[in-house]
């Protein structure tokens, strides 16, 4: 973060390649890691031993050469092994209100937590407390609420298998539901629309279904930065004749050309592998309408031949086939050509594809399913996959790129707001407790119940809050509100800083280090975007002696919390075998748990879709027939703004300010807009701008002086980094689909900007919410 000029220009290399090597090095020899740094890349995503790497979700390779890594992995990793420390002295030094002031950088490079800490309001400092003291405080605070439901327990995607499942024990016998997560802003809607249509809320598609599709389309992801592991699958794929379709707005660095990360020889050569037959770009919130393009292609062309389509699969698998036939039949290519805001020829290209393909998978992450229509998007998908029939067949399916390297494994194992009554009923027969059957509060009902004062107590099982959750200064408030704050966490972080009247935070072991207990050496289990299920086992000394693992910190909560429990919560914690014996009772697909996850790559979690068995009403998988959305704004000054990541960032924790694939050095206070969109308003490269959100309940939030640059997105959209631009995202502005927060879909104005630099950068409110 220095005061160095900002530039961007037009980046030409492949992705991955040198830049990334070079990156790698830089990052390793600075943070001091050389030795551990070096090591531990080699025992990441390891088949014996080694931790999953906790950069992304996507599945270990399981063939060749075992350094299954990439450069966003490694940055991930030497960021948690870093050797410095956040110890009392610093507590002392520096008061949380002269913190808040710090950016997300500057807090999270001090290092490691490294004990536990209490809020003291006549210092404002956080001061050290004893583990006892501090589960006893958390105790004393929930056993006082008039109802189990003034508390809200968060989880980030991290947390491993056998700590969700007790996590979600201890806030169930307790007696609430309330477990927001960070998929309730990331795929809820994928979650949804798969249960939907095919009765389970999970993709299909394995690591060998990448290997052989004759056809991916890659829909609303940015794989060169967050799932960079995906780069290797595609360009294998383009290499093997695989046709391969990105869809987005942007042009991203997957979608032309990369250097096969792990392959030395054509690093060494500079020999780019292409990535990319057709790249789409779609006016955001366009891909239904795309969609529902290629299928009204499929279904003309299959009055002629019928091969077009799978009529076999169709009349044995599905239902809603004739309905969905008429709908698309009844929307008019102007109608599609609007709304996805690309020319009818290119629908067809992307529909030539996938008709002359036998095997399609069709993956995605949140340029999809941060939108109004998410759900109906992905069950479009479902819907275009299901007429040739690729589901439940090798080299096809939805493939959805989850984020967090465990979010998956968090709701298989419990973390979800509305659980289904067979999950609470295995819960309750295994663990002996009766849990509470209505629906609890997720993210944005969090948020607003903390601000109306009905949820007094809120527990973040990791992850960042404060900043990860919209309207940031809406989402302060409420957590300022709370009673009691606490936060398990392994860096420091503005969720800690904005705290309750009591406040706690929580220092635990991070995922590459030794967790021992009673019994020895524990491992935890991960479940990645692909089902797959298997063991991580740290290998570094923790960076701190007063840690805890978060398996012992919530055993530890849940005892002060419920004296009396029948729940062996200390027996668990001495030995994570036993937590896994009881999670394969309670949870369907974990039957010899202990022995399978020490296979050596694990096992699969029996995905019944893909044996095509479909948990649906109808017990077949369902046609969606949903009205195609209006997704052009009404006014035409207005833009749609997305909210993304760069490429040096990992979420809310910002590793520097470059975007390298963006070409952007030293600026993240910046805008993409099309360059026409910019001179219609007088606005030349690199001005200063102000960024005005309307929310859905009228209320106005204003970003001021950033930087406006001209880049290739579609006219009317726009394009800036997430967690900043979540001040501009209205507390009303959620999907009603997926209550997911709107972050890829602002209604913005942008006008020069006539302030001066003092007044720069601050997210603001401007005008008081009107009654909807
Ligand atoms: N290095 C790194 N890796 C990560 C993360 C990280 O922060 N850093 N985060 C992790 C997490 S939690 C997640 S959820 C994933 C996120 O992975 P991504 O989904 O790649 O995250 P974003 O950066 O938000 O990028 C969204 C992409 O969707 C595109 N897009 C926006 N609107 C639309 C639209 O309407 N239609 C289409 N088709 N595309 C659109 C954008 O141009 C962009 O390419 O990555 C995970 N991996
Ligand atoms: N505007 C906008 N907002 C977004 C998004 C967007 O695209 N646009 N994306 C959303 C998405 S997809 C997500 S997933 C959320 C992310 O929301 P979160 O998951 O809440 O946020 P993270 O930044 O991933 O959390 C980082 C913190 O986790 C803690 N941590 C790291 N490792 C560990 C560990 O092993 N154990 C524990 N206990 N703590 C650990 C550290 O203290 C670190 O500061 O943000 C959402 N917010
Ligand atoms: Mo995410």
């Amino acid at each position: 973060m220095s005061d160095e000029k900002w530039s961007q220009r037009d980046y030409h290399h492949p992705a991955a390649g040198w830049g990334a090597a070079r990156s790698v090095l830089g990052l390793i020899a600075g943070e001091g890691e050389w030795v551990d740094g070096t090591r531990a890349i080699f025992r990441v995503n390891h088949e014996n031993g080694g931790f999953d790497c906790p950069g992304c979700a996507w599945p270990d390779d399981l063939k060749g050469l075992k350094l299954d890594i990439c450069e966003n992995g490694i940055k991930h990793v030497t960021w948690e092994m870093t050797r410095k420390r956040v110890d009392r002295d610093f507590f002392a030094r520096h008061t949380v209100t002269e913190l808040r002031h710090w950016s997300a950088f500057e807090l999270e490079d001090q290092g490691r937590l490294t004990e536990p800490m209490v809020y003291d309001p006549d210092t404002d400092r956080y001061e050290p407390i004893s583990w006892r003291d501090a589960f006893d405080l958390v105790g004393a605070h929930l056993r006082a609420l008039e109802s189990p439901h003034e508390a809200a327990f968060y989880t980030s995607g991290r947390l491993g298998n056998e700590a969700s499942f007790l996590y979600q024990l201890m806030a169930r016998e307790y007696g609430t539901n309330n477990l927001p997560d960070c998929s309730n802003m990331c795929h809820e809607a994928s979650g949804r629309a798969l249960k939907a249509s095919i009765g389970t809320g999970k993709g299909t598609a394995d690591l060998k279904d990448w290997e052989a599709a004759e056809a991916i389309f890659v829909m609303g992801v940015n794989a060169a930065s967050n799932a960079p592991r995906m780069l290797t699958a595609l360009a294998e794929a383009h290499q093997r004749g695989t046709r391969i379709v990105h869809v987005n707005p942007l042009v991203e660095a997957a979608a032309t050309r990369t250097i096969v990360p792990h392959d030395f020889v054509e690093m060494g050569l500079m020999r780019p592998t292409r990535t990319s037959n057709l790249n789409l770009q779609i006016r955001p919130g366009g891909d239904m309408a795309l969609m529902r393009g290629i299928a009204k292609v499929l279904l003309e062309k299959a009055e002629r031949d019928p091969r077009a389509l799978d009529p076999e699969f169709v009349e044995r698998h599905t239902t809603g086939f004739e309905e969905y036939r008429a709908l698309c039949a009844a929307t008019s290519w102007e109608q599609l050509e609007r709304q996805s805001g690309l020319d009818r020829e290119r629908i067809i290209d992307a529909a030539q594809i996938y008709s002359l393909s036998d095997r399609t998978l069709i993956s995605w992450c949140l340029g999809i399913t941060q939108h109004e229509h998410g759900v109906d998007t992905v069950r479009e998908i479902v819907n275009v996959l299901l007429l040739r029939g690729n589901l439940g067949r090798e080299g096809a399916g939805p493939s959805p790129v989850r984020g967090h390297s465990n979010v998956q494994g968090n709701r298989t194992c419990g973390i979800d707001h509305r659980p289904t009554p067979e999950f609470l009923d295995g819960v309750a027969e295994a663990c002996g407790i009766d849990p509470p059957r209505e629906p609890g509060l997720d993210t944005v009902g969090t948020v607003r119940a903390m601000n109306e004062g009905a949820v007094k107590v809120f527990v973040g099982m990791g992850g960042n809050f404060a900043k990860a959750a919209p309207d940031t200064p809406y989402t302060a408030a409420g957590l300022r509100k709370c009673d009691l704050t606490v936060h398990v966490s392994t860096k420091l972080n503005h969720s800690h800083l904005e705290h309750g009247r009591a406040a706690l935070i929580l220092p635990c072991l991070g995922r590459t280090e030794k967790d021992h207990q009673r019994a020895g050496l524990q491992s935890s289990s991960v479940e990645d975007s692909m089902s797959m299920v298997h063991l991580s086992v740290g290998m570094k000394r923790p960076a701190s002696p007063h840690l805890l693992s978060e398996p012992a910190i919530i055993a530890g909560i849940a005892r002060a919390t419920l004296p009396d429990s029948a729940t062996p919560w200390e027996h668990y914690v001495e030995d994570y075998d036993r937590i896994r014996d009881t999670m394969a009772q309670a949870l369907t697909g974990f039957e010899d748990f202990n022995r399978r996850v020490r296979l050596p790559l694990g096992f699969r979690l029996v995905q019944p879709a893909r044996e095509l068995v479909f948990l649906t009403p109808s017990g077949r998988a369902e046609f969606s027939l949903a009205e195609l959305p209006d997704v052009v704004p009404a006014e035409d000054d207005v833009l749609v703004l997305q909210t993304m990541r760069s490429h040096d960032q990992w979420n809310t924790t910002v590793y520097s300010n470059d975007d390298r694939y963006r070409g952007v050095r030293n600026l993240r206070t910046l805008v993409f807009m099309n360059a026409r969109d910019m001179r219609d308003r007088g606005i030349a490269e690199g001005d200063p701008v102000d960024i005005e959100s309307t929310s859905r309940d009228g209320s106005r939030r204003r970003l001021r002086r950033y930087r406006a640059l001209a880049y290739d997105v579609p006219r009317g959209s726009a394009a800036g980094y997430m967690p900043e631009m979540n001040v501009l995202v209205g507390s009303a502005d959620y999907s009603t689909q997926s209550d997911q927060p709107l972050m890829k879909n602002l209604l913005v104005r942008v006008v020069l900007s006539t302030d001066t630099e003092e007044e720069a950068n601050h997210g603001e409110r401007i005008e008081g919410a009107r009654a909807r």
